[in-house]
């Protein structure tokens, strides 16, 4: 009799699922005991935002859960909160394991008993399966996953899934490591860094070398290696100018080779020099149609689709101005390049936002990068809502680490010993513990 009240019934099981393992075949068992059983699978933008890119598509995800035992119906659910299947389904039951009633999820768990009980559903909870956690096998497989070709493919994927990709400066396999797992937790989201900046002036400003493309290719590949070897996200290379187009079209091959998934090219000529000198250097742009062939000719060279070739703007930092700019982007958008960056050095931003606004009317869908090195005022939000698709965080890990090195430097020469330096630096066994030597 119990049986056959609980065929009438539905059970309603949300997973992002990406490694399927024990605890979510129990659950499904559990919930199966209750009725019929839907599982709601999160989208990937939905997972895209609130953790890392899936491993698996939702397609493929649909396809597998479709399959197990005891699921009647898999659904889409397209945001993390439960509140429009549940208004939709009004499953009788929502099962969930007993662990999302603290942390980040609880917020989530609160507002589905509110609707369960708007309707009289109930909420089940089961005892968390001991001894596997989905975040540690996707973090202990995440390293194995993650072959050039997958590394590559990411950044185009966050671009479809995300509103927009937030990078930070990497220019050592230790500064790597921090922008792959540092976390924060902020209003119930888990916030990270989406992808990796190879910037030039780091990387030569930490060979001790100056900007202007001296620190060569196979030397910058040296540093992309280091940070790949030990790091999963995606990484956009700065490319300076590209250089000539003939060497241009095999370094493309090399990068796409080693897994790198963009990179950006500017569009100066003669001896390179840092952008945030401004007009206090010499800043030669180069001819806009030289320029096109340049990237024409490494869209052409490329030998898959996910790799990015995108073009640097430099008009505002020369003093050529905005028009300059929009006809250039034009011009470089005919000859394939994936998405621009327009740079300045201007503080108050107003030309970033004024360029945008234009830039948008010609090119709706192609995405921007910004570096908001000079223009830190605006939030990423105001950015994202300003027109920009990749935000870049470009020198940050260097310009903090410099001056913390160079106080202890100084502090230790004063004091005649290090005793008076030990809060300033981290112990050896935090040091000992920063990297597991079983990460591979
Ligand atoms: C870099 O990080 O090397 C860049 C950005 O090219 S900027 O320094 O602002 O020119
Ligand atoms: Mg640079």
């Amino acid at each position: 009799m119990k049986q056959e009240i609980s065929k009438n019934k539905t059970v309603y099981i949300a997973v992002s699922a990406d490694i399927i393992h024990n605890g979510h075949i129990n659950i499904i068992e559990q919930g199966a005991k209750l009725g019929e059983v839907i599982i709601g699978i999160l989208t990937d933008d939905v997972i895209a935002t609130y953790k890392r890119l899936p491993i698996l598509d939702y397609e493929t995800r649909e396809k597998i859960f479709a399959n197990i035992k005891n699921v009647s119906k898999v659904v889409k659910q397209d945001t993390l909160s439960y509140a429009k299947n549940l208004r939709e389904l009004k499953p009788d039951y929502v099962v969930h394991g007993d662990d999302w009633k603290t942390g980040i999820q609880s917020n989530i768990r609160t507002q589905a008993i509110e609707i369960l009980s708007e309707y009289g559903g109930e909420l089940v909870e089961v005892p968390y399966t001991v001894g596997v956690s989905g975040t540690e096998i996707d973090e202990s497989m995440r390293p194995i996953l993650n072959t050039p070709d997958i590394r590559r493919a990411k950044l185009r994927r966050m671009l479809k899934l995300k509103p927009y990709i937030r990078v930070m400066e990497a220019s050592n396999g230790l500064s790597g490591l921090i922008v792959e797992n540092v976390k924060v937790e902020n209003q119930g989201e888990i916030k990270e860094y989406d992808a990796m900046w190879v910037s030039s002036l780091c990387d030569s400003s930490f060979k001790g070398k100056p900007d202007i493309e001296l620190v060569d290719l196979t030397s910058r590949i040296n540093t992309i290696n280091e940070i790949i070897e030990v790091t999963t996200k995606p990484i956009i290379l700065d490319g300076d100018t590209g250089g000539r187009v003939e060497h241009f079209v095999y370094n493309v091959r090399t990068l796409e080779r080693l897994g790198v998934s963009a990179v950006i090219i500017e569009d100066k000529t003669g001896l390179k020099q840092n952008s945030l000198f401004g007009t206090d250097a010499v800043q030669t742009l180069d001819d806009p149609y030289e320029f096109a062939k340049k990237i024409n000719a490494g869209k052409q060279a490329q030998l898959t689709r996910d790799f990015m070739i995108i073009a640097r703007l430099e008009s505002l930092i020369a003093g050529a101005g905005i028009e300059d700019a929009l006809k250039r982007a034009k011009i470089y958008i005919d000859a394939g390049a994936d998405a621009i960056m327009i740079h300045s050095k201007e503080k108050d931003g107003q030309e970033i936002a004024d360029f945008l606004t234009k830039f948008r009317e010609f090119a709706p869908n192609v995405p921007v990068v910004l570096v908001p090195t000079s223009y830190n005022h605006f939030t990423e939000d105001e950015l994202h809502a300003m027109g920009g698709n990749i935000i870049i965080y470009a020198n940050h890990l260097l310009r903090s680490a410099y001056p913390a090195m160079l106080n202890t430097a100084k502090e230790i020469l004063k004091s005649g010993r290090s005793k008076e330096v030990d809060g300033d630096c981290m112990s050896i066994k935090e040091v000992l513990n920063i990297i597991p030597e079983d990460r591979v």
